[in-house]
């Protein structure tokens, strides 16, 4: 296959915790790489990959941003991710496109919760993976301690290709261990990294992690093992051959170290990206699924049949639908047809281009491996698959974390009610994370993300972008109704005016039924008692009854219910009848059952330093929590705890307080449990206030 895109092409993500320095770092490999002239920084807001307005005011990222770029005769994607949890899914479907990430790890509080995380998911995708130490010109910052929190992380195959020369504000250069070769870096200009001999106090430390990084790149190849072992001196190319292979294999995990602001060892982790990470063509086929589900094994070929995954999709009022993507196989040109084979739609593709942050520059084609956008798709959004004619082609579902956090809203001004929901609908295009549904209880519209600062996060871009506001109502904790034991009930629907009259009459009997059960209907009538056509009818009332419980008015769960008897009138039956006297019976029965009102228990993690894990699970004790346990992960602290939903609506400001914003959180909805009696009186007496409209 000659000159196939997928040989030349590299593509990178660069992953790590929130705030680790990972925009700074695709700046400083930009700037290094000459695809940009002037070094931006995050702080003044002049990143290529911050481009929103949003996340240059948060000074962090909540997009996935994709720079292409060239460099020594390879052609480099690089793309930047939100480390902040609650954007991580444009994070894990970069992990989907990219053939290897960067971690990317705080020199001062080394392994991180999401550094972990994301770890994980890039073992899940088999990616290669390169760790660049960062900010080791900030105050106590300990390369040494963070390599050593790496290797209890992520095991003994992760080791030092560098070490760095002097720390905190004395941080100097770096010595390379492959070659022993040293260069201190005097400026962040443009390659002005300058060779020096490696300081005399640091030979035998060299020669020390000299030794480890010999020991593993040997592991990877018995000849070199042989020779290694006979003390034989190993030529250069020969070390960096096995060791690419191993990083190719996802056996070794090479740490490099620097200072990205300072600009300081960029230029040889650019080297690395491009010398030891695979192409797509190193990385060979990948898997995706076909018709009956077989696997498909998609060869980054440019000539083969054009298959390309769209990874993330940007709403922009002005430019319109951008589609990010990557071609798996073929090539795909510029005015094209194609098909969106997850609708079974037709496409017309119109410009393709490269993206270097917000900026487009037009391509007529992309080969198999490459990354591109492209821009006014009609119908397709991320997760889509598109091909050159339509065929049975999709990728597995990302595996996101679901919404938990809901809001009701409502326009801020009358008579923008359409144009909110048109926003709403737009940016839940772009972002998986997000649900916006009708709630069927109380009418209202409700916004759902993975926590305060994501539904926050919406709501602004709704007002930039679309130039629409909405106000926030406090988050509803979704309260439901059971029964604790069983009773039964007698009802009579009965109207006699003037002509045809109403009538039925049922009998039932409930009792709880299993956690998640629902509503279980049985039929017992013998004979004709009701006839056939009239029982789902009473089921029907009683679904409805159930939509208000008798305690709140919350909808109830978990009950069976059993229709025993029950008489009927020849002329003045009706379903109408049934469905009101099954109405009537289930209420009267439940009320008679120790009706309870129920709420939502979450699971949840926080990840806080040491020092402060008492204050947060002292905090957690007064909300009624349960703590589960803790486990120390890196630096930090990981405490899980039970907690009602009700509790922990609050918790984002209330963390970042007793943390001075070093913790962070995650919930997921467990199960229902009773609410204690003391307790529910105060939320009965709240869902009759006036504000709680009953639908
Ligand atoms: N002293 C020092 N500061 C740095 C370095 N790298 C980044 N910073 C600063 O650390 C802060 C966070 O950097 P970002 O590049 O935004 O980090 P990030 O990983 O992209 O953050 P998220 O996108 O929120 O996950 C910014 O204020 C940077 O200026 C470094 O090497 N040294
Ligand atoms: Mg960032």
């Amino acid at each position: 296959m000659p000159h196939q895109a997928a040989d030349r092409i590299r593509n990178v993500a660069l992953i790590g915790h929130r705030g680790s320095g990972k925009t700074s770092l695709h700046e400083a490999i930009l700037f290094e790489a000459g695809a940009v002239n002037r070094l931006g920084s995050v702080a003044a807001g002049t990143t290529v990959s911050d481009h929103a307005e949003d996340e240059q005011q948060r000074e962090m990222s909540i997009d996935v941003s994709l720079a292409s770029f060239e460099h020594a005769e390879r052609e480099l994607n690089l793309l930047d991710t939100p480390g902040e949890p609650s954007f991580v899914a444009d994070a894990i479907s970069a992990l989907r496109v990219a053939d290897s990430a960067v971690v990317v790890v705080n020199g001062v509080n080394g392994v991180e919760v999401s550094t972990e995380r994301l770890w994980r998911r890039a073992d899940a995708e088999g990616l290669a993976r390169l760790v660049f130490v960062n900010m080791l010109d900030r105050e106590r910052a300990d390369f040494f301690a963070v390599l050593d929190s790496l290797k209890s992380a992520f095991g003994p195959h992760v080791v030092a290709t560098e070490i760095p020369i002097g720390a905190e504000h004395e941080l100097r250069g770096i010595v390379d261990l492959i070659d022993m070769r040293a260069f201190a870096y005097d400026s962040a200009e443009r390659g002005s990294a300058l060779e020096i001999e490696i300081p005399e106090d640091m030979v035998p430390q060299a020669e020390d992690y000299r030794e480890k990084l010999m020991d593993e790149v040997a592991e990877n190849s018995d000849e070199l093992m042989e020779r290694y072992l006979d003390g034989e001196e190993i030529a250069h190319e020969e070390i960096v051959t096995a060791l690419k292979r191993g990083v190719t294999a996802g056996k070794i995990f090479p740490v490099t170290c620097g200072a990205a602001t300072r600009n300081l060892g960029t230029d040889r982790l650019l080297g690395a990206l491009v010398e030891d990470l695979p192409s797509p063509a190193m990385r060979g086929a990948l898997g995706a699924g076909g018709s009956d589900g077989e696997e498909l094994a998609l060869e980054p070929d440019d000539d083969a049949g054009m298959v390309a995954y769209v990874f993330k999709t940007l709403a922009d009022p002005y430019a319109g639908r951008l589609n990010l993507f990557r071609v798996f196989r073929g090539t795909i040109r510029s005015d094209s047809q194609a098909v969106n084979v997850s609708r079974k739609r037709k496409e017309r593709v119109g410009h393709l281009g490269r993206l270097l942050g917000k900026d487009l520059v037009q391509v007529s084609e992309l080969g198999a491996g490459d990354i591109g956008a492209v821009a006014k798709l009609k119908e397709t959004r991320a997760g889509d698959v598109l091909c050159e004619r339509q065929e049975e082609i999709g990728f597995e579902p990302l595996d996101l974390p679901s919404p938990v956090m809901a809001f009701a809203y409502e326009a801020r001004s009358k008579g923008d009610e359409d144009k909110a929901a048109s926003a709403v609908r737009k940016l839940t295009e772009e972002d998986p994370t997000l649900d916006v549904h009708r709630d069927r209880q109380t009418g209202e519209q409700i916004i759902a993300g993975l926590s305060q600062v994501h539904v926050e996060v919406t709501v602004e871009r709704m007002r930039e972008r679309f130039g629409v506001e909405i106000d926030l109502h406090p988050p509803r904790v979704p309260y439901r109704e059971s029964i604790r034991r069983p009773a039964e009930a007698h009802s009579r629907y009965k109207k006699q005016s003037g002509g045809r009259g109403q009538f039925a009459d049922c009998k039932i009997e409930i009792e709880p039924a299993g956690d998640g059960a629902g509503l279980e209907f049985d039929n017992r009538i013998k004979g004709a008692a009701i006839p056939g056509g009239f029982i789902p009818a009473v089921e029907k009332g009683v679904e409805e009854a159930m939509e208000h419980g008798t305690v709140a008015g919350f909808p109830v769960k978990d009950v069976i219910v059993r229709l025993v008897d029950g008489k009927h009138h020849d002329v003045d039956s009706s379903e109408m009848a049934f469905k009101l006297a099954g109405s009537m019976a289930f209420r009267e029965a439940m009320e008679a059952a120790d009706p309870v009102l129920l709420e939502p228990i979450v699971r949840l993690t926080v990840s806080c330093p040491d020092e402060i894990v008492g204050d947060v699970i002292g905090d957690l004790n007064s909300r009624r929590g349960h703590p589960l346990g803790m486990e120390p992960k890196g630096s930090a602290t990981e405490v899980k705890a039970e907690v009602p939903m009700a509790e922990i609506l609050d918790y984002a400001p209330d963390l970042r307080s007793i943390s001075g914003g070093r913790a962070d959180f995650e919930m997921e909805f467990d199960r229902y449990e009773e609410v204690p009696a003391h307790l529910a009186d105060r939320v009965v007496a709240e869902s009759q206030a006036p504000a709680h409209v009953g639908a």
